[in-house]
């Protein structure tokens, strides 16, 4: 039996609906969320991901304004522009489209942002908050990753998630977001990644599995347990067949074979990256008023 899909691209539908709302109400109130967003560089794909967020705050009411520096300003340039956009009162959210080039310390641009307006989650003040269990900005695609689960009613309390994949953006929040002591989490987490001996041995005993590695097709249908929850977090462009292609981190065709529901490259966790985002700039301009 093959698995059913958990249709991200819907699940982002309705929670940017809801963030609408929000918004609305917000602006009966006089506050106007705003987003800035700031790309360095042309790289393609960068430039496909802010102008998804750009859409998507259209979409759901938030002002977004793009500031577009060349790919060899100096790291003082950023900061500054950071530091400006931190003391604007009219601003709510500041995002810096990653990766950055080489000669910028991508630390120190993070840290630059003000935490209240840090709705990436990226700046260290908030990653400590999330594994404090306090509240705090969630980054965008572990939050989405969750929400996915949750909407999709997978329950994760008592379950062993496996994630593959270390980094500071997906997997090791992702961790902590999954091992909270609230309803919504609970689970057993096993992080694994590059070192790790003999991943196989490990996704194999995951009742939900999540790939984060950024390797095309690294997971096979033999690493999976019969029954799993597979979630692709792996968005990598390759060349078949003299066309560039989208896939996950996931065998997609092999795996949904014996998992019991798996996540779409696209159309699965890549929106809900996007529509938590959207809500994190409207949580961002609801806190700038209260
Ligand atoms: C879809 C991202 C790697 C490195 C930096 C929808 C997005 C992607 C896919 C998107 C991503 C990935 C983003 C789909 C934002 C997710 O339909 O499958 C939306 O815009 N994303 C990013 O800003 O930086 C990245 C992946």
């Amino acid at each position: 039996m093959a698995a059913s899909l958990i249709d991200g691209k819907l699940i982002a539908a309705r929670i940017r609906e809801e963030v609408a709302a929000q918004v609305s109400v917000l602006k009966q109130k006089g506050v106007r969320p705003c987003l800035a967003v700031i790309l360095v560089g042309d790289d393609p794909a960068s430039r496909t991901y802010v102008a998804a967020k750009r859409k998507a705050s259209q979409e759901v009411g938030i002002r977004s304004i793009q500031h577009h520096l060349a790919k060899d300003v100096a790291e003082s340039g950023l900061t500054e522009l950071i530091e400006r956009l931190n003391c604007d009162s009219g601003v709510h959210g500041i995002l810096v489209q990653l990766p950055l080039p080489s000669h910028v310390n991508e630390y120190n641009i993070i840290s630059a942002i003000s935490p209240q307006k840090d709705v990436d989650g990226f700046h260290p003040y908030n990653a400590g908050r999330l594994i404090t269990g306090l509240d705090t900005f969630i980054p965008c695609t572990p939050f989405g990753v969750s929400q996915m689960i949750l909407k999709s009613g997978i329950e994760t309390s008592g379950k062993h998630v496996v994630i593959v994949g270390r980094s500071n953006i997906v997997g090791k929040p992702l961790t902590n977001l999954l091992v909270q002591k609230t309803d919504t989490a609970n689970a057993t987490v096993t992080l694994c990644h590059s070192r790790t001996s003999n991943i196989k041995a490990h996704t194999l005993q995951a009742d939900i599995l999540i790939a984060a590695i950024g390797r095309s097709r690294f997971i096979t249908a033999d690493m999976v347990k019969p029954g799993a929850v597979v979630i692709d977090v792996g968005i990598n462009r390759i060349e078949e067949q003299g066309k560039v292609c989208l896939v996950g981190d996931v065998d997609f065709e092999e795996v949904r074979k014996v998992a019991s529901r798996i996540t779409p490259v696209p159309g699965g966790v890549g929106p809900m990256t996007v529509a938590m985002l959207m809500q994190n700039v409207a949580k961002a301009a609801g806190l700038s008023s209260s």
